[in-house]
């Protein structure tokens, strides 16, 4: 790409003054970084329709991944380290006085995903473009992010995240491949010759316009596409008569209604029209989506050949949020291409596929039938076919039937039930961990299981080691380089050579001083963000994620104040000097999560002020975890804190993102914790308390009475009165107080709270020895291999989606 230093710079001052005309000392650096972006687009270019043309050479079959997020993060760095010229960029730019570190931070985190579900599905771009799958993403182009978060007085507050105000470099509008979705109106039956068809008529039209991100893959073979669908009136509508009566909102009102759809990633949907525009919002990307699919299909292969759709194209729906792909597609051959329901029905059953992310049956999405008939009149109509069908085909002659109806029918209660409308209408349905792949099979989707076996599989997550590792830890990406070559980029199952090391104590000391310098690091940052002085020297243990009752932040948080009461009790207790770091946003309307917040701040407040304790211990919350801070957070943890109560979360992907990175799991039998587990052996990972079927009983047939537990333990006696009693300064913690004991502690925080003091404090033993340490550290690095997006990827290939996949 860039033969060197000379050769790169030639390139960069061209580009500079092709963008801004004036000579390069006079730009600014955030001048000098759009213009590094825009020279890296330009070759990514390039690289994208050589993998195009590729594709359509080798007749290749190509993958749709629909998702509501993608967690992109910063590209720049990546996008360097992926085309191997960041050492010629770094030197380059040193040359020129500027600073790479600075120029990466001109980046801002994109605001196109809040959690778990988006960061898999920007791994799983990573991975895919690696391995050049043909595919590329879509989604929505959102101009705010979820927001972001500050705390004030300990209380999380939200404030508008505005990340495309300096506009966004990597990406390009293409007005070319723009599309039109409808909206509400009425839809007319006709019948001629004793055959229905279907009149749409008095619609809302709305222009879909693509923005196209490129996806650059390791090795620079492959560069795929990640499109961003925003939402724009197709023909401007502007009230001359009420702009000059003074009405000036009114007069742009038409506009701002629809650029609604594509403004804010998760509005509040608590309020009827919160909960339209959300439906709107998966509508319109999944309608813009499938449309463009449908319309480059036929231009490639001709109109005829819809039947072969299936051999040709998948659609990948994240979760059931792009659900509504499958009733548009039948929409679209039914009522343009003309072709019968059981035609149309086959082609999209084997077109579409479904990755479930939950259990919870809180999370599993329902839309009242009235707004959605309303807003998707002839999608509605289809919907209810699907479901008229379904229903027919259910054999009455088994006993249970009528429980098993109400499970699996889409329509039920007054509510459209998105889960169950996938898994009809999709060929295949996957699970992200092997507990909760079982969990769908046996409980939540057990009705559905029992008649199609057959579409049920696991395809434990991933995530990508070359951001996770590679980027975010350079010192131990070069350690693990020197030691084992190079080739764990591509193929990370290698890192199990590193297992070799386990005695080497020269090694061993070198992992150790890597991880000391990120810890460093991070205490840098969080000495800049927070005013709080923390220790490199003290053991890292680490939360962070969303912040959820099941994701129990209220178990770690009560260890934190638990070790403080014992330390004020005794102030010579032998404790090795932590800092505790917790982080994650809670969802705006969710007051007990916010209050969680709260607490842990609440703590931090007690325990960094109280002279006694401060050189033992610290505890920190950081605001607005993102996938940048995220980086700089798992390199630097000792402790990985992934405690759901068992059951609870599908899979985890930051607990893969802890192990790579050499931090050793304190977890729950839950998610892929048990993968880990089998990855690492016993000795290199701390499990405790309920097990997922231990969890279920209790719900079954009762048996826990958490308030009887709080009597028998002394412990857990303080640790709740200080929750009412003012202990801390003042503020009662109601809500959390009520769940644990009113609400009889749903999540099993106290229940699990003795295993999980014990299993810590093993943990914090096997610490203080540091070789022993060092080498549980390394036997988890050495046993990340399988968590790879690249292993992912390569099985939802083979198995789900049968395209081209180059061997790892
Ligand atoms: C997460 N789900 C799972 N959902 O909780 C986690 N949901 O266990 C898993 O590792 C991860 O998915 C990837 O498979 C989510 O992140 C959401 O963010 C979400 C958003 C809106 C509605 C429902």
């Amino acid at each position: 790409m860039f033969v060197g230093k000379e050769d790169f710079l030639l390139e960069f001052y061209a580009e500079v003054a092709e963008l801004f005309g004036k000579p390069l000392k006079f730009c600014s650096t955030y001048e000098i970084y759009e213009a590094l972006v825009r020279l890296i687009s330009g070759k990514a270019a390039i690289i994208s329709t050589e993998t195009r043309q590729r594709n359509v050479k080798n007749n290749e079959k190509e993958v749709f991944y629909f998702s509501m997020e993608f967690l992109i993060g910063r590209l720049l760095k990546n996008y360097l380290l992926n085309l191997d010229i960041e050492d010629i960029v770094r030197d380059a730019m040193t040359e020129l006085g500027h600073n790479m570190e600075a120029l990466y931070q001109c980046e801002r985190d994109p605001g196109l995903g809040n959690g778990g579900l988006g960061r898999l599905a920007a791994c799983f771009l990573d991975s895919m473009t690696f391995l050049s799958v043909p595919g590329m993403g879509m989604g929505i182009r959102y101009r705010f992010g979820l927001f972001k978060q500050r705390l004030v007085d300990g209380w999380q507050t939200e404030e508008p995240d505005a990340w495309l105000d300096n506009g966004y470099p990597w990406e390009t509008p293409k007005s070319d491949a723009a599309v039109t979705v409808k909206f509400g109106g009425v839809v007319d039956k006709n019948y001629t010759d004793g055959k229905m068809s279907f009149v749409y008529r008095d619609y809302d039209v709305v222009n879909a316009l693509p923005y196209d991100v490129p996806v650059v893959g390791y090795g620079g073979r492959t560069v795929n596409t990640l499109r961003l669908w925003r939402a724009l009136p197709l023909h401007e509508v502007f009230d001359l008569n009420a702009f000059n009566r003074g009405e000036y909102s009114a007069a742009v009102k038409h506009r701002n209604d629809i650029e609604a759809i594509s403004t804010v990633l998760y509005p509040d949907d608590s309020t009827p029209a919160g909960k339209e525009l959300r439906l709107k919002q998966e509508y319109f990307f999944v309608a813009a989506g499938v449309g463009s699919i449908l319309k480059s299909f036929k231009a490639r292969y001709g109109a005829d050949k819809l039947g072969a759709l299936p051999d040709r194209v998948c659609i990948h729906i994240n979760d059931t949020h792009p659900a509504l792909c499958a009733p548009e597609l039948m929409r679209l051959l039914l009522d343009e291409e003309h072709l019968e329901w059981d035609e149309a029905w086959s082609i999209t059953t084997r077109t579409i596929a479904y990755t479930n992310h939950t259990v919870m049956p809180e999370a599993l999405e329902r839309w009242p039938i009235d707004l959605f008939r309303q807003l998707l009149p002839r999608i509605y109509m289809i919907v209810e076919e699907i479901d008229r069908r379904f229903r027919e085909s259910a054999d009455r002659s088994k006993p249970n039937w009528h429980d098993a109806m109400k499970a699996t029918a889409i329509l039920w209660d007054g509510q459209v039930h998105m889960a169950n409308l996938s898994v009809i209408s999709c060929f295949s349905v996957n699970g992200v961990s092997d507990i909760h792949t079982e969990i769908l099979k046996n409980e939540t989707l057990r009705d559905f299981y029992a008649l199609m076996p057959q579409k049920f599989s696991n395809k434990t997550n991933g995530v990508s080691h070359r951001r996770f590792l590679h980027e975010s830890n350079p010192g131990l990406s070069a350690l693990i380089s020197e030691s084992i070559g190079r080739r764990w980029l591509e193929n990370a199952a290698e890192l199990s050579k590193l297992a070799a090391f386990k005695d080497d104590a020269a090694f061993l000391s070198r992992l150790g001083q890597v991880k000391r310098e990120n810890k460093a690091r991070l205490s840098d940052f969080i000495r800049r963000n927070t005013a709080i002085a923390v220790d490199p020297d003290s053991v890292f243990d680490i939360q962070v994620k969303r912040i959820h009752a099941y994701k129990r932040q209220l178990l770690f948080a009560f260890k934190i104040m638990n070790t403080y009461n014992a330390l004020k009790e005794n102030p010579k207790l032998d404790v090795k000097p932590h800092t505790f770091i917790a982080a994650g946003k809670a969802a705006q309307s969710y007051v007990f999560a916010k209050e969680t917040i709260k607490f842990i701040c609440a703590i931090a407040d007690v325990v960094n002020s109280d002279p006694d304790v401060c050189d033992k211990m610290k505890v920190v919350f950081i605001e607005n975890f993102n996938v940048s801070t995220a980086q700089l957070i798992y390199p630097a943890a000792d402790i990985s804190e992934q405690i759901s109560t068992a059951g609870k979360e599908a899979s985890g992907t930051g607990n893969m993102k802890f192990m790579m990175n050499g931090a050793v799991t304190l977890g729950t039998a839950d998610g892929a914790n048990i993968e880990l587990r089998d990855s690492v052996g016993d000795d290199n990972i701390f499990i405790f308390g309920l097990k997922a079927d231990e969890v279920l009983s209790y719900y079954k047939n009762g048996g826990y009475l958490s308030y009887d537990l709080v009597q028998e333990d002394s412990r857990l006696k303080l640790l709740t009165s200080q929750l009412r009693n003012g202990f801390y300064n003042g503020y009662e913690f109601n809500h959390i107080s009520d769940a644990l004991l009113r609400n009889n502690d749903e999540y099993f925080v106290f229940k699990d709270f003795d295993p999980y003091v014990k299993a810590w404090e093993e943990l914090v033993k096997a610490c203080g020895d540091a070789p022993r340490w060092a080498g549980i550290s390394l036997m988890n690095i050495a046993g990340a291999g399988r968590f790879s997006s690249d292993r992912a990827i390569t099985e939802y290939a083979n198995g789900i989606w049968h395209t081209r996949c180059d061997i790892c």
